[in-house]
């Protein structure tokens, strides 16, 4: 038999392909480099610093899987789970941003839009010229966005929309605003729609007071009557498959990039406790200490080899919503719980910023309730195994 990497139980490395890695090892040096550096002062200072995206598109993390004609790199979905790891293995709120921009902006216009949308788009997007954000939430309408109130009415030459958005990531800095709105145009259907900074009635106020997620900026969208030209509907798509077409994508790299923040977390754990001596021996030789430990690499390795099943599936078009569903759900649990064990295994020390784990915790707090809160995933696993609708 061979030898046991303790890093790298199930050697996802070795199964990786020649071009995955490459740019995995771009993202990490990136992060570690570029990243790491600042978060702790921008995560207590609730910083926002919008040059962290074209540094991000610089690098090609943002749209990695848009193909090279508009600005992405044209890569995979392992490759797109790669970068999204190693960007949240330094902070949710990092992934948060560079998710929102790839999967919620640029994917939606990508396959929804016209030619002349995503070349308009697409490329300065890439790049992290344009800062992008996504609305769908509202005040009175989170986990059931079929509930939104947020309306397109027909204008001569275009649509008139009214409403608001809550909890929207990238707003107050964003440059383009995909938002869903009922379109009284489309007999009330869900239709997409791309505004740009600076229209009239539209503004993004910041959301303040946040105790978790606090290295990236959420915000809400008003839409005060604000009037667009047709050329501002997303044209290929109508009802809520289309938000959830784009949900699917960043849902699935929230799977990888929730791991790379639990490994942060285990792996500080483990250093931690080959450091720190009690009652006269290192705590990693104690044998709760360890069976915590045991606990946080098998959960890992056990949710990046699901996530990284999950990408081989997406890339041959075989991944089904509930797929990930399931590994949305289990991963942001496992990692939540393996940061909140990360913290109590560092005693005192855990709640302090320079040990990092608390700001792990705090984060994936947001992350188990975004995008479809641990139980809303757990009532679409529920409906797909019986057929019964649980949600009301
Ligand atoms: P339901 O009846 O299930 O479906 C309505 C229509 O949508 C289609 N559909 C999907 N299509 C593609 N992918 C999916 N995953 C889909 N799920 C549903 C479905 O086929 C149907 O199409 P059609 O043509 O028949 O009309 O809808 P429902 O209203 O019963 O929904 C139930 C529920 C709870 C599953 C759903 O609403 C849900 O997932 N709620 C969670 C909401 C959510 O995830 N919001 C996320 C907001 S964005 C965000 O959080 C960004 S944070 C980003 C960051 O900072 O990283
Ligand atoms: P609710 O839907 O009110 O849920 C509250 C509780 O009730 C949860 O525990 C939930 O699981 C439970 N619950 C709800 N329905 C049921 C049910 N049927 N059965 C049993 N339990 C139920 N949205 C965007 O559109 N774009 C963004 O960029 C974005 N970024 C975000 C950034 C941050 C920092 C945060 C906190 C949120 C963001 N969101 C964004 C919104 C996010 O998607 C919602 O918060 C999430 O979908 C949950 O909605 P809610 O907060 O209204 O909670």
């Amino acid at each position: 038999m061979s030898s046991f990497n303790w890093q790298d139980p199930f050697l996802l490395d070795d199964q990786l392909e020649e071009e995955e890695r490459m740019i995995r090892d771009t993202a990490q040096q990136f992060c570690q480099d570029r990243l790491m550096p600042r978060v702790e002062k921008m995560y207590m200072e609730e910083g926002i610093d919008p040059k962290i995206f074209s540094e991000m598109g610089e690098m090609g993390l943002l749209g990695v899987t848009v193909p090279e004609q508009y600005g992405g790199i044209g890569a995979g979905y392992v490759s797109y789970g790669l970068v999204a790891r190693e960007i949240e293995r330094i902070d949710s709120g990092y992934r948060s941003m560079a998710s929102v921009q790839s999967s919620l902006v640029m994917y939606p216009i990508y396959a929804y839009g016209s030619e002349e949308q995503r070349m308009k788009y697409l490329p300065k997007l890439a790049s992290g010229e344009w800062i992008g954000c996504f609305g769908l939430t509202e005040p009175d309408a989170g986990s059931d966005p079929a509930g939104m109130k947020t309306r397109a009415y027909r204008t001569q030459g275009g649509y008139r929309l009214v409403g608001s958005k809550m909890w929207i990531s990238n707003a107050p800095i964003a440059d383009v605003f995909v938002v869903w709105a009922k379109s009284e145009a489309h007999g009330g259907k869900i239709r997409g729609f791309v505004l740009e900074k600076g229209m009239k009635g539209l503004s993004a106020p910041k959301i303040g007071g946040k105790l978790s997620l606090r290295a990236s900026v959420t915000g809400e969208i008003v839409l005060d009557d604000v009037e667009v030209g047709e050329e501002a509907l997303l044209p290929h798509v109508e009802g809520l498959k289309g938000p959830f077409g784009c949900l699917n994508r960043a849902r699935y790299g929230i799977a990888w990039g929730v791991m790379g923040a639990a490994e942060d977390c285990w792996l500080r754990a483990q250093r931690y406790g080959m450091e720190r001596k009690q009652f006269g021996k290192p705590l990693a030789g104690m044998q709760l200490y360890q069976k915590k430990l045991a606990d946080m690499q098998t959960e890992i390795a056990l949710g990046l080899q699901a996530a990284l099943r999950v990408g081989r599936l997406f890339d041959q078009a075989k991944a089904a919503p509930e797929m990930v569903s399931i590994i949305k759900r289990n991963n942001c649990g496992k990692a939540l719980e393996i940061a909140r064990m990360a913290r109590d295994m560092h005693g005192g020390n855990g709640i302090q910023v320079e040990y990092q784990v608390m700001r792990h915790a705090q984060n994936l707090e947001t992350v188990n309730t975004y995008e479809g809160t641990h139980d809303v995933h757990a009532l679409i696993l529920g409906r797909a195994q019986t057929g019964l609708q649980a949600f009301f």
